[in-house]
Formats: structure tokens, C-alpha cells, sequence
């Protein structure tokens, strides 16, 4: 018996599908029902570990099952390459971004086939190619025709000393990263695009993303955050002397969700870069100070939301829209956004946690206006704990009684009569600043002349190129401070003018890529509008939850604009669900979201971090090999590079093959759930693709083909078991398949293999017939998983063609059958005994069980049979004479 030679076998088969193109999608015009399947692009940092191949593997999965299940399939790869670490790289090690994205994305490329995955690699595209991005500055100048890219004013982080702008993940504790400088918040001119202009959409039609995740769509839910609540204008009635001209006086207008709690107000609060905050500001150096100290907190809204409740005195009051009587102080507070609502609110401390915070801080009084469900009204307290959840309405004058339902809609009633507000809907989601000041991302093609204005970059001058000849020795946009590249002349008037310095977010880069992934090549246009509609929505998109906010949203806005600019053109066919998804704008019929490879942490005496390679275990724990100290056994964590504990991907492809690591990262957990990588884990794997070699070989000869007629015997016996224990294992692999639940495939496989091994030495014809076609059937169901191993046991059982390009096994109702139903068995009309078969069970096999039966043979002896009646399900009838 060989021993299976993984590194042989699989780099053969490579080369040999790589070859006949097996992976290569099939026209538009193809008879085949069409199947998109995609995996999240990686970000060319670098070397991949075994973590990172789970994603791709069950990409991979679905992608083989549908191939086999007629589908004509498109599974492309590619690359998300513009990003701030290829700058970093730039400044720390002096090498070209490009460089090294370049020789980062060529070992990626590598490592992803040599885990023979099967992309369509003529679609390969890389962001940060001129080919990619000149399309991306074609479509930016659309959406700007079309309104929905626009330019104005907003915040970003500024460092004072490195005089650049800085991504909130480059704002430590309100600190810039390189520089240690205090932060401040800057207003500069950026591009953005009207996201809003679909917030309805976007939130409704999650609805409709049946095969999406749920906490996915809440979260979307969330982050669109559309808030149904009241404007208040609340007068001034006092205020600093110094405070005149202009709008200085007006009311206060404020944004609340919960108008019932307005008798339980205690006090306004406004942004720290709201208006009236700026104008004391020039007066009061307290406020001027406050300010300052919350700008260095930098724009990030989870750093706001984190920082402990502060805020100072404006010196104003404003009067109570119900009771002009009423007085209430004006705050400016750093928990109040500016971006959001109006950004200023009222403090109803009993019910808001945040507001409750700031008044015991502040020793400001209120009292509680909400009574929870079974609380008794004179007993009812708050002091530090909120009650945000709805109740019946108290302390309030006319709102008293109410529900908190009934005394929104009463109060807003009343404002409308007052003219002191109305009702209004508040959306979180804001449009998207995609303006970054930096080299390695996408240039914004627009010139600006100070005659003509912004002028976009004329279609036949794209695209435009970023400078090879940068330096990144100092702070700042290299593009801003290189010496010629910004200056070009006006394509309107033919005057000296500048381009745009600013990049686009990379974000951009990926909210499109599926849709260029449908007409890869395309040199003229972004692509085919045609082509586009054949192969969009992605029908399985795959991916982490990290990106189920950002990266999906801004795919979904982007179809939606996408068709609205035209590129999309019209859908031909609404056939198909999908079909009328990609109609209503969205890019991902369905999505996955897969859990982590996981693995133990090592950390040395001294505290440092061990790779695997570094420790041995021991009875008792674990020691470092170099030092033969003992080491700290640590939780255990997603594989990272900065824990040390990844597992080289070549390394461990080099020892055991990639399909070893296919089948372990998709085995022991549901894939929606992290998989601890464990050492004896992928040693079982291992030993698993052997056993499956040893029982291809045993066999010793060719297996039945597809279709062939079954050798005699095989509707009895061990036969007929075996075939039925092959036939289920198809049926119920196919389900798993479908439904994600690879780790399910995998322990069916497990059983099968063991069910065949059973029958090795057999030599029975039957036995022979059936193991071969179980044989058959067991590689076919494990090609997805192990397509090398089973293109090689493929081969060595003569079948015809590739196995990754056989169509996939239908199971025979009849063998997989489960259900079982008693007969009785009559001879000569009266009952004599029961025999219990599988629900549809073949005549023959009814009639030969009746016969045998130990109840009914007593019956039967010294006469002679001379008929057997079957009603299938139902009864034997035993004529003897
Ligand atoms: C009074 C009140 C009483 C509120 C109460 C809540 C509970 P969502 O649901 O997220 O839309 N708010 C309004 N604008 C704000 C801003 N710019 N920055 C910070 N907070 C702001 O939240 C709406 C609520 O958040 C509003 O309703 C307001 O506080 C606050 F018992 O008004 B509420
Ligand atoms: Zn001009």
C-alpha cells in the first residue's frame, strides 16, 4: 500500500485544472443557471496564516458544490490594496507603497493557491492599479453629476505639530500617534457622498435580505438609527450681557425622542462646538477653555460616548415651552454631538442615563415623570439609576395618566398648538467624508481653477495617476508637498490650476469591486452594464462581522447610486429573487458571516509573547524549548501576529497539504462559530485523508460509474446497507452544504468512510459493486473539501474527466429513504408475522424478508410457494400450497 504524497498530488492537480480552465466562468449567454459566490477581498498585508484560509475555504465550498450542481459560477479573488499600512511601511522601512503592496499581494497570491481554491483568476483585480482605480474616478464623476458626491466643510482630526489630518484610529487617547501632540478638530473642505438620500431605502430594504444574518441587519438597523421624535424651540429668557447681534438670541432648537418627559426636564444642553458654545466662548475664557479640551478628544463618536459626562455653565436660561415660568439652565456638555439631531438637547435626568450622570455631577435637581409599570407613585424614586423603558406619565400637569405612547403624540399635539415645536425624524446615519489626505488611496480627478471653480477631469484624461517619485519624509499628504505633480491647467480655460490633492477613502475601493468582478477586463468602462445584471447580486458573500456595519452599507448605497447613474442599466429579468434585489439596489442576496480560527496564547517568564514553534507542552503545562523555563498557558485568542500565535500556512501546507487544512479549519465547529486550531486536531485531520487513501486503494480497481445498473445481490444484505449508508451520506452533505453546516458534512463523511472500511476485504461481487460506487460517492461528496485528494482517488477509481468538473450525485430516494413501516406478512390470508422495511423499499426486498422471516417459515415448510403478493407499505401475501 503508498503512502498518499500530498505535496506531489496536489501541486499536479493544480497545474493540470489550472491548465483545462476548469474555474473559468461561462458567458452570459450560458444555458446555465448563474451562481456568484464570493469572499471578502483581503488587504495585501502580508503573509496569511492558517487563520485566514477558513473564510476562503468555505468560500471555496459553495463555490465546488454549485460548480457540480450545474451552476455556472463566478469565484473571483482579488485585492483590497490602497491602505494606510503600505504607507507606514513606506516611512518605517523606506520602501515604495507600492513595492511593497505589490510583493505583499504576489506571496499572498501564492499562499491562496497553493490552498487550491477555485477563483477565476483571469477576473484578479487590485484596487490600487491604475486598471481598477481610473474606473473608480469615472464613477466619482458621475455620482457628482448626479448630486450624490458633493463637497463642504466638516471635522477631522488635526494634529498641530505633523500639520496633517488623522484617521480616528490614529488618535491615541486624544493624542496624534507619530507626533504625541494634543488633537484638535479641524473644519477643511472634503467630498462626501449623499448616503442619506437612501436612508429609507437602505433601512427598509432589510427587510428583504431574507439571507442575511439578523444581528447584521440590527446592526444596520442601528447605525442607519432612525429616530422619530420632536424639534422644541426653547426661548432664551437671560443670558450674558455680551451676548447680542445677529441670531444670538433665538431659541434653542432641541431634538428629543421622548416629549413625554418634558415636566421632568432639569436643564438644555448644547454641543461644545455648537454655535452659542462659540460665541460665549469669545467672551467666557472658561468655555473657551471647555471647548478646547473636548476637541482634543478627538471625532471619533465611541471615544465621545466612553469619556466621563462634563460640561460648563453658558450663564443662560431658557423658559419652558409649557410653562413659561419655568427657568432652566443652559449647559454646554461634551456628551452632546453636534452632528446629531440639533445638536442640542434637553436633560431629563430621571430617564436618561447619560443626562442623570451630568445633574448628579452638577447637583442639578429633577425629579422622576415616568412611573414603571407596577411601581406605586409615592414611593418611586431615582438617584443614580435611570428608568429609560416606557410607564405611565406623572408629575407632568396635562400629561398626567398618559402612557408614554398616548403623551409623545399629546405633547407634540400641545407644541404644534404653542408653536413651540413640531415632529420630526432624526437619522444617525450621515453622509459619507470620503476625502482622506494621503498618497496610497484613489486621487479625486477634479481641478480647481480659480476662474472655473471645481472642474472634474475630462473622461479621455483618466485616469488620473498617482506620482511614483514620492517622499515621505515629511508629516503630511506627500501629494500635497510634491513639487509638480498638483499643478496642471484648467481643462475649462486652459489657466494654471491644481489638482486635488486628497485620496479617496479606501472604503470606496471596496464598496464596488463585486460589480467590476462581472467584467474584470474592461478597459473603457467600470463595466458592462449587461454583464453587471447577469451575474449581480453576489448570490453568497462571505466575510467577518467586522465589516457588517461600513463595508456593507456603503456596497448598498453604492449599487443604489450605481443605478441611478445608469451603470447598472435596467434588469432585464425580475425572475429570480435575486434578480429583484440587485432591482431594489442591493449587491448580496445572501451573506455569511464565519467565527475565527482560534489558538493558545504562550507567554514566556519574562512576559513575551511564544509562538507555537517556541514551546513544548508538558504534562503539567508548557515550557520554552530555548530556555527549557516554564510558560504561561494564556486564553485563547484569534490568531494574530502580535500574540504570536498563528500557524504558518506554508509551513503547516508543507507537512500535511492544503486540504488537511481545509478539512480542520472547517470540522469540529459550526463555521458561524470560532474553531480552536489544536495540534491533535489537524493530526486527526491528517489521518482522516489517509484513511480515505487506504480505502480507494483496497479497493483495488475501477468503481462503478455514474449510472451504472447495480450488480446483482445489491438490493439485500450488507450490500443494500452499504449503498443506503452512501446514498443518505450524499443527501444529507447536500443539505449541509446548502444550509452552512460544513462541520455536519464533515462527521457524515467521517461515518461513511468508517461504513466503507468495514467492508475492505470483502470479495462478495455485491459487496465489491456496492463499495465502489460508495467509494465513488464518498470522494464525490468530498471533493468540495479535499478536491485533491479526491481529484487523485478520482483517477485511480477510472472515472471520466476532472472530478472538479463532474456534476454532483443524486441520491436514490429510494436507498436514502428513512422512514420505516411495518408489513404484516399473511400466508394463506391469516397474519403469521411483521416485518419492519424503509418506507418505499423495493418489492424484491419486502418479498425476500417475508420469506426469511423466523415467525413465517415455520408456515412454510414441506409446502411450496407457489405465489408472493407485495403491496409496497402496506402487506405480504404468502400463497402456499
Ligand atoms: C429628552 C429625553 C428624555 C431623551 C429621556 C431621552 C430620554 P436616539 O434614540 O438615539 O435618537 N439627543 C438628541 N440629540 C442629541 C445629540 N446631538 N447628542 C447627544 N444626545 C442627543 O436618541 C435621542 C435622544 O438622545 C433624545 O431624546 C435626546 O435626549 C438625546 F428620558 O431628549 B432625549
Ligand atoms: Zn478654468
Amino acid at each position: 500500500m503508498s503512502r498518499y504524497n500530498h505535496l506531489e498530488v496536489e501541486q499536479k492537480w493544480r497545474l493540470a485544472w489550472a491548465q483545462a480552465g476548469v474555474y473559468k466562468a461561462e458567458p452570459e449567454t450560458s444555458a446555465k443557471p448563474k451562481y456568484y459566490v464570493l469572499e471578502m477581498f483581503p488587504y495585501p498585508s502580508g503573509r496569511i496564516h492558517v487563520g485566514h484560509s477558513r473564510n476562503y475555504t468555505m468560500g471555496d465550498v459553495v463555490s465546488r458544490y454549485k460548480r457540480a450542481k450545474g451552476f455556472n459560477v463566478l469565484h473571483p479573488m482579488g485585492w483590497d490594496a490602497f491602505g494606510l499600512p503600505a504607507e507606514n511601511a513606506a516611512i518605517e522601512r523606506k520602501v515604495h507603497p507600492g513595492a511593497w503592496t505589490h510583493q505583499n499581494i504576489d506571496q499572498m497570491k501564492a499562499q491562496i493557491q497553493k490552498l487550491g481554491c477555485d477563483y477565476d483568476w483571469d477576473r484578479e483585480i487590485a484596487t490600487c492599479d491604475p486598471e481598477y482605480y481610473e474606473h473608480q474616478q469615472r464613477l466619482f464623476l458621475a455620482f457628482w453629476k448626479q448630486g450624490l458626491a458633493y463637497r463642504r466643510k466638516a471635522k477631522v482630526n488635526w494634529d498641530p505639530v505633523d500639520q496633517t489630518v488623522l484617521a480616528n484610529e490614529q488618535v491615541v487617547d486624544g493624542k496624534g500617534w507619530r507626533s504625541g501632540a494634543t488633537v484638535e478638530t479641524r473644519e477643511l473642505e472634503q467630498w462626501m457622498f449623499k448616503v442619506t438620500a437612501y436612508a429609507e431605502d437602505l433601512l427598509e430594504a432589510l427587510k428583504g435580505l431574507e439571507r442575511w444574518p439578523d444581528k447584521v441587519r440590527l446592526m444596520q438597523t442601528n447605525w442607519i438609527g432612525k429616530s422619530q421624535g420632536a424639534k422644541i424651540w426653547w426661548p432664551i429668557h437671560s443670558a450674558p450681557k455680551e451676548l447680542t447681534g445677529g441670531h444670538a438670541r433665538d431659541p434653542i432648537e432641541v431634538f428629543t425622542t421622548r416629549p413625554d418627559t418634558l415636566f421632568g426636564a432639569s436643564f438644555l444642553a448644547v454641543a461644545p462646538d455648537h454655535p452659542l458654545t462659540k460665541t460665549i466662548a469669545a467672551f467666557r475664557p472658561e468655555v473657551a477653555a471647555f471647548m478646547a479640551e473636548c476637541a482634543a478628544l478627538g471625532t471619533s463618536e465611541a471615544d465621545i460616548e466612553k469619556a466621563e459626562k462634563k460640561g460648563v455653565d453658558l450663564g443662560i436660561t431658557a423658559s419652558h415651552p409649557f410653562d413659561p415660568e419655568w427657568k432652566l439652565p443652559v449647559w454646554a456638555a461634551n456628551f452632546v454631538l453636534s452632528t446629531y439631531g440639533t445638536g442640542a438637547i434637553f436633560g431629563s435626568p430621571a430617564g436618561d442615563q447619560r443626562d442623570l450622570d451630568f445633574a448628579n455631577k452638577y447637583r442639578l435637581p429633577f425629579k422622576p415623570v415616568v412611573l414603571p409599570p407596577g411601581a406605586d407613585a409615592a414611593t418611586h424614586a431615582i438617584t443614580t439609576e435611570a428608568f429609560t423603558d416606557e410607564g405611565t406619565i406623572y408629575n407632568s400637569g396635562f400629561l398626567d395618566g398618559l402612557s408614554t405612547k398616548d403623551a409623545i403624540a399629546r405633547a407634540i399635539e400641545e407644541l404644534v398648538r404653542l408653536d413651540a415645536g413640531e415632529a420630526t425624524t432624526t437619522w444617525r446615519l450621515r453622509d459619507w467624508g470620503v476625502s482622506r489626505q494621503r498618497y496610497w488611496g484613489c486621487p479625486i480627478p477634479v481641478i480647481y481653477c480659480a476662474a472655473c471653480g471645481a472642474v472634474p477631469v475630462p473622461d479621455d484624461r483618466l485616469p488620473v495617476r498617482l506620482p511614483e517619485d514620492v517622499s515621505f519624509d515629511k508629516p503630511g499628504n506627500p501629494l500635497f508637498h510634491h513639487a509638480t505633480w498638483k499643478h496642471c491647467a484648467c481643462p475649462s480655460c486652459g489657466g494654471a490650476a491644481e489638482r486635488e490633492t486628497d485620496t479617496l477613502d479606501t472604503f470606496v475601493d471596496s464598496s464596488w469591486y463585486y460589480a467590476r468582478f462581472t467584467d474584470a477586463q474592461n478597459k473603457a468602462i467600470p463595466f458592462d452594464a449587461k454583464k453587471a445584471a447577469y451575474w449581480l447580486p453576489v448570490d453568497q458573500y462571505v466575510g467577518g462581522v467586522e465589516h457588517a456595519v461600513l463595508h456593507l452599507l456603503y456596497s448598498r448605497f453604492f449599487t443604489r447610486a450605481l443605478r441611478d447613474c445608469g451603470f447598472l442599466g435596467a434588469i432585464s429579468s425580475p425572475a429570480s429573487g435575486g434578480r429583484e434585489l440587485l432591482s431594489s439596489g442591493e449587491p448580496f442576496a445572501g451573506l455569511f458571516t464565519q467565527g475565527m480560527v482560534v489558538h493558545e496564547t504562550y507567554k514566556s517568564e519574562g512576559g513575551k509573547w511564544l509562538a507555537p514553534e517556541e514551546i513544548e507542552k508538558t504534562e503539567t503545562g508548557a515550557i520554552e524549548l530555548a530556555t527549557k523555563k516554564p510558560v504561561t498557558v494564556g486564553p485563547i485568542e484569534k490568531m494574530s501576529k502580535s500574540k504570536k500565535n498563528v500557524v504558518d500556512l506554508d509551513a503547516f501546507v508543507d507537512d500535511f497539504g492544503a486540504d488537511v487544512v481545509r478539512w480542520f479549519v472547517l470540522s469540529d465547529s459550526p463555521p458561524e462559530r470560532d474553531v480552536e486550531w489544536t495540534s491533535t486536531g489537524a493530526e486527526g485531520a491528517w489521518r482522516f485523508v489517509g484513511r480515505v487513501w487506504s480505502a480507494v486503494e483496497a479497493h483495488g480497481g475501477p468503481a462503478p460509474k455514474p449510472n451504472a445498473p447495480p450488480a446483482p445481490g445489491c438490493d439485500a444484505g450488507d450490500a443494500l446497507a452499504l449503498r443506503q449508508i452512501a446514498h443518505r451520506a450524499v443527501a444529507d452533505v447536500s443539505g449541509d452544504i446548502e444550509g452552512f453546516r460544513f462541520n455536519r458534512a464533515i462527521a457524515r463523511a467521517y461515518e461513511l468512510v468508517a461504513a466503507i472500511r468495514k467492508h475492505e476485504a470483502s470479495t462478495d461481487p455485491a459487496i465489491v459493486w456496492a463499495r465502489g460506487e460508495a467509494l465513488r460517492l464518498m470522494v464525490q461528496i468530498l471533493s468540495p473539501f479535499l478536491p485533491h485528494l479526491a481529484e487523485e482517488c478520482w483517477q485511480v477509481l477510472g472515472q471520466d474527466g476532472f472530478i472538479v468538473a463532474a456534476p454532483w450525485p443524486e441520491a436514490d430516494a429510494a436507498l436514502t429513504a428513512r422512514d420505516h413501516v411495518t408489513l404484516p406478512i399473511q400466508v394463506n390470508g391469516k397474519r403469521r408475522g411483521e416485518i419492519t422495511l424503509a418506507k418505499g423499499a423495493a418489492e424484491a426486498e419486502a418479498r425476500a424478508a417475508a420469506l426469511a422471516h423466523p415467525d413465517v417459515v415455520p408456515f412454510l415448510e414441506g409446502k411450496s410457494v407457489s405465489k408472493v403478493v407485495v403491496v409496497p407499505d402496506r402487506i405480504v401475501n404468502i400463497v402456499v400450497t
